[in-house]
């Protein structure tokens, strides 16, 4: 395919993600200070610092610094994404949800705090983070915090994270078609992704074309995540089939493996890798390094 005829540009992007995620660690480290009532600021730190790849924050600051900006600018906003993307996952993680024990690596929320504050614990980390990106958001225009704050908005409501949500759980033992497929997971996994990237070119004092353009590319890649994680789904499915009755494991739930066949969900992810560098050909090579690496990152992803 085309994206291994184009050589990523040289660049150390481990490095870049270790030292961006160091610092969105510790800026969400401050935002959150073990404070009276102690039970509520711990269940939302135990969440929130339980590790997680930062990819949505480092995607923020990447779409800032690649119009202009710098770290700073953003990183309100990266922060913002992590605590909703937190918010996401122990809410998604409840028993009348998922009713999943296990949350990277370690006990989910509610298995640790009980219901009752897992679910407190998500809404003041997703009220929090408004708060914080209207806060702290310092050398931006109003006007340009206002915009990232309604993209905030409408990703993590009904035509967002929630519509991805109730249509997942409306599909449940059915048969789910290709086009309900790419809805679920356009709406839990890319809308996120493009809150991030267009917040951060906002924030970085993008034009509307340019912020338009960080979308296009988030888009492509958030689809992309999901495609490499139905075909690790199968794949680690057949290694452990025997070994394991994990719930996620050979599961019914539809894949894009399963209603496409193997190599065509293999073609697809190879065409979203394509798609993602086309949306960055119109930016510097040098300046988008960052974000070449990112997708070609999340196509090798192993978990
Ligand atoms: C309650 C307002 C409200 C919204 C929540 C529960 C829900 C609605 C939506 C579910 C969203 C969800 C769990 C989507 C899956 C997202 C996904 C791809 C998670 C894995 O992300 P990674 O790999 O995880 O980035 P880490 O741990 O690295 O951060």
């Amino acid at each position: 395919s085309k994206s291994e005829k184009v050589p990523l540009p040289a660049f150390d992007f481990k490095e870049y993600m270790i030292a961006k995620a160091n610092r969105v660690n510790k800026a969400l480290d401050e935002a959150i200070p073990l404070q009276h009532p102690q039970k509520i600021h711990e269940a939302m730190r135990y969440s929130l610092l339980a590790g997680g790849k930062r990819v949505r924050p480092i995607l923020c600051i990447a779409s800032c610094e690649l119009v202009g900006g710098d770290e700073g600018l953003a990183m309100p906003a990266a922060c913002a994404l992590e605590m909703i993307h937190t918010m996401s996952l122990i809410h998604d993680d409840l028993p009348c949800m998922d009713n999943d024990d296990l949350r990277r690596g370690k006990p989910t929320s509610h298995r640790i705090f009980g219901e009752d504050i897992a679910v407190l614990a998500g809404d003041a980390l997703l009220s929090l983070a408004f708060e914080h990106v209207a806060s702290n958001t310092k050398n931006v225009s109003s006007g340009r915090v206002v915009q990232a704050i309604a993209e905030l908005g409408s990703t993590v409501g009904a035509k967002g994270l929630v519509a991805g949500q109730i249509v997942d759980i409306d599909s449940e033992g059915k048969e789910v078609s290709l086009s309900t497929l790419e809805y679920i997971h356009v709406h839990k996994t890319a809308k996120l992704l493009e809150a991030a990237a267009v917040c951060g070119g906002i924030m970085g004092g993008a034009d509307a074309t340019s912020v338009e353009r960080l979308r296009k590319y988030a888009r492509s890649i958030g689809l992309l995540f999901q495609v490499v994680d139905d075909i690790l789904d199968v794949t680690k499915s057949s290694e452990e089939l025997g070994k394991t009755a994990g719930k996620d494991l050979a599961s019914d739930k539809a894949t894009y493996p399963k209603l496409m066949g193997m190599d065509e969900a293999k073609k697809f992810a190879a065409r979203l890798v394509d798609e993602a560098n086309q949306g960055l050909a119109f930016f510097d090579d040098v300046k988008a390094a960052p974000l070449y690496h990112l997708a070609n990152y999340i196509a090798s992803l192993q978990n």
